[in-house]
C-alpha cells in the first residue's frame, strides 16, 4: 500500500525521503546554502563585472574568493517565471498563470508541488525565504483576508520560515508578511487590497500628485500612495504595517540575520531575494544621493551593502566556510520601469547589460544573461571565472544534490544536476539554454548560437522602458562567439537554424520522462 502511496504522491514522497536523508551530526560537512537573488540587476551592474560609476566591494569580495560566473541565464526576462522555475526546476513556460504576478494574485506554485524548499527540507535542513516574493499567497485570486492568516504562504510550499513582500515594491500590499501574517499588524487599520478599483476617499498618484513626495511615477504606477509613492493597485488601511521604502533592505537584511543566528547549529537554506534593485528606487538615506548615477547607482550599493551584511554575520558565527553562497539575478536590467528616478539621465557611461543587446523583458542576452557568483571556501576555488554556460533551471538539482535531498518522481522535470558547473569542477558546457521573453518567445542558446522563435510584437517596447525586444515575426539566428546578436544569420545558415529549431520544438514537447536531447540531435529525426 506504501508503495502506491509513494507513486501517486511525489511530494508525500519527499517527506518520507526524509526520514532516510542525511542529517546534520558529526561528521556531516553538507554546507548551509543561501541564494543571494537581486531584482533587475544586470549582467554589467556590478563593479566585478565592468560597471562603470558604481563600487561594490562586496561582491567584489564574494567573487575573489569563488567562482565568477559569466555565462548564466535566468530562465525568464521577468520575476514570477524566473522564481517559479527557479524554486520548482520547471519551465515557467510549461505552466500557465506564471506571468508578472499581481499582488493579490493566489500562489502561483501549489501546495502539492515539490519545491526546492521542500528539497532541503526533507534532507534535515531548515528553510527561509525571505524579500522578495512575487509568486503568489493564499489560494483565491482577489480573496485573500490580509487581516488574518492567510489560506496559502511559503510554509506550504517547504519555508519553514517566511518574512516577505507579497510581490513587488511597485505594487500593493506594501507590508511584510511573515509566516504567512502581516508583519507588525496595526488592527486600527485593517488591509483591504483590489486591483481593480479604488476605495472610497483614498487617494491616488493620479488625483493627488500633490502627496507624493518620495518618488513620482513616469508611468502607470499612478494609483494607491504608500510612503509619497503611487504604486500599482489600490490598497486601504495598514497603519505600522506599511513599509517604508528606504527601510526595505534594513529589514530584509535584519531577519536574514535573525534567521542565521538562530539556525546556526542546523544546516539551513535560505533563498535571500532583495527588493534592490527593482523600482521604486528609494534606498535608505545613508546610500541616497551618494552615487552619480543617481537612485539606480544608489539601489545598487545598497544591494552590495546587504551582500556585504550576510557574509559578515557568516563570519562572526563560524559559518563562513561552511556556507555556499550563490548571487545572481531573475533577469536583466531596465532604467525607467515606471518611476522618475532619472535611471536614464544619469548613466554617465555606465552599460546595465555590460554591453548585452535588449534588457528586462526581452528575448536578447539583456533579458536573461545575468551576473552569477558561488563560493564555497576549500570547494571552490578562489578567484576563478568561467564562461559555462548555466541555466537557473540547475540550480534546484545541483543544490538539491548538496544536500542529498532524493527528489521525488515527477518533480523538478526540467532540472539537471549540474553541480559541478556551479563549483568550477567541470566546463562542460550544458547543451542548450531555454530562455522566455517577456512575450513568451522562447529562443534557444548553445554556447555557439541563439536562436529567438518568431513573436508578435514590437522590436522596441511602445512605451516606458523603450527596450529593444528582439521579437520578430521572422525566425533570427545569431552566432554568439563571433559578433553576438548584431547580424541575423538566419538565411545564410539554413542548416543551423533548422536544426536549433527541432531541438527547441523537441525540449517543449518533452516531458519528465523523456530524457534530454543533447545538442547534436540530428535535424531529421523527431
Ligand atoms: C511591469 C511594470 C514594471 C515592473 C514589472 C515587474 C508597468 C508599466 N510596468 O508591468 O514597473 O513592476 O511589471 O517587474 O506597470 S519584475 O521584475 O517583478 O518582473
Ligand atoms: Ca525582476
Amino acid at each position: 500500500m506504501k508503495q502506491e502511496k509513494l507513486l501517486l504522491l511525489p511530494f508525500a514522497a519527499g517527506l518520507l525521503n526524509a526520514e532516510a536523508a542525511p542529517q546534520k551530526g558529526d561528521g556531516d560537512n553538507r554546507p548551509n546554502v543561501i541564494i543571494i537573488y537581486a531584482d533587475d540587476l544586470g549582467y554589467g551592474d556590478l563593479e566585478c563585472y565592468g560597471a562603470k560609476n558604481v563600487e561594490t566591494p562586496n561582491v567584489n569580495r564574494l567573487a575573489n574568493e569563488g567562482i565568477r560566473l559569466t555565462n548564466t541565464h535566468a530562465v525568464a526576462a521577468t520575476s514570477t517565471p524566473s522564481r517559479y522555475s527557479l524554486l520548482t526546476g520547471e519551465y515557467a513556460w510549461r505552466r500557465p498563470g506564471t506571468d508578472i504576478a499581481a499582488g493579490n494574485a493566489a500562489m502561483v506554485i501549489k501546495p502539492t508541488q515539490f519545491t526546492l524548499a521542500d528539497a532541503f527540507r526533507s534532507a534535515g535542513y531548515t528553510t527561509a525565504a525571505i524579500g522578495k516574493w512575487h509568486l503568489g499567497l493564499g489560494d483565491k485570486t482577489g480573496e485573500q483576508d490580509w487581516n488574518a492568516p492567510l489560506a496559502a504562504a511559503p510554509a506550504d510550499l517547504g519555508f519553514d520560515y517566511s518574512y516577505i513582500m507579497a510581490a513587488t515594491g511597485d505594487r500593493v500590499p506594501c507590508v511584510f508578511i511573515e509566516n504567512g501574517m502581516v508583519a507588525n499588524y496595526d488592527p486600527s487599520a485593517p488591509i483591504e487590497v483590489s486591483y481593480v478599483r479604488n476605495f472610497p476617499g483614498e487617494p491616488t498618484g493620479r488625483d493627488n500628485p500633490e502627496l507624493l513626495y518620495n518618488l513620482k511615477p513616469s508611468e502607470h504606477h499612478n494609483q494607491s500612495i504608500v510612503n509619497g509613492i503611487s504604486r500599482i493597485g489600490y490598497m486601504k488601511g495598514g497603519g505600522r504595517a506599511l513599509w517604508k521604502d528606504e527601510n526595505i533592505a534594513d529589514s530584509i537584511v535584519a531577519h536574514a540575520v535573525r534567521f542565521i543566528d538562530e539556525h546556526r547549529r542546523e544546516p539551513f537554506f535560505m533563498y535571500l531575494a532583495t527588493n534592490d534593485i527593482h523600482v521604486p528606487r528609494f534606498p535608505h538615506e545613508r546610500f541616497r544621493g551618494k552615487n552619480k548615477m543617481g537612485l539606480r547607482g544608489d539601489a545598487i550599493m545598497q544591494f552590495d551593502w546587504t551582500v556585504g551584511q550576510i557574509m559578515e554575520k557568516l563570519r562572526k558565527t563560524g559559518l563562513d566556510k561552511n556556507t555556499l553562497v550563490i548571487l545572481s539575478s531573475d533577469n536583466g536590467p531596465v532604467l525607467d520601469d515606471g518611476y522618475q528616478d532619472e535611471a536614464n539621465e544619469r548613466l554617465n557611461g555606465h552599460s546595465p547589460t555590460g554591453g548585452l543587446r535588449g534588457g528586462k523583458y526581452s528575448a536578447l542576452e539583456g533579458g536573461t544573461r545575468v551576473p552569477a557568483i558561488v563560493r564555497w571556501p576549500g570547494h571552490v576555488k578562489a578567484r576563478r571565472t568561467s564562461d559555462v554556460l548555466i541555466s537557473q533551471i540547475d540550480w534546484f538539482r545541483s543544490l538539491a544534490s548538496l544536500a542529498g535531498a532524493r527528489i521525488p518522481k515527477g518533480a523538478a522535470p526540467d532540472s539537471r544536476n549540474r553541480l559541478g558547473n556551479l563549483l568550477g569542477e567541470d566546463a562542460t558546457d550544458r547543451p542548450w539554454v531555454v530562455e522566455q521573453a517577456s512575450n513568451h518567445a522562447l529562443s534557444l542558446r548553445t554556447k555557439e548560437w541563439k536562436y529567438i522563435e518568431p513573436s508578435d510584437g514590437p522590436a522596441v517596447m511602445q512605451s516606458t522602458p523603450r527596450i529593444e525586444t528582439g521579437y520578430s515575426a521572422m525566425p533570427q539566428l545569431y552566432r554568439l562567439d563571433a559578433g553576438g546578436e548584431a547580424a541575423n544569420l538566419a538565411a545564410d545558415e539554413p542548416e543551423k537554424l533548422f536544426e536549433m529549431q527541432a531541438l527547441l520544438k523537441r525540449v517543449r514537447q518533452q516531458r519528465a520522462d523523456v530524457p534530454a536531447v543533447p545538442a547534436t540531435t540530428p535535424a531529421d529525426k523527431k
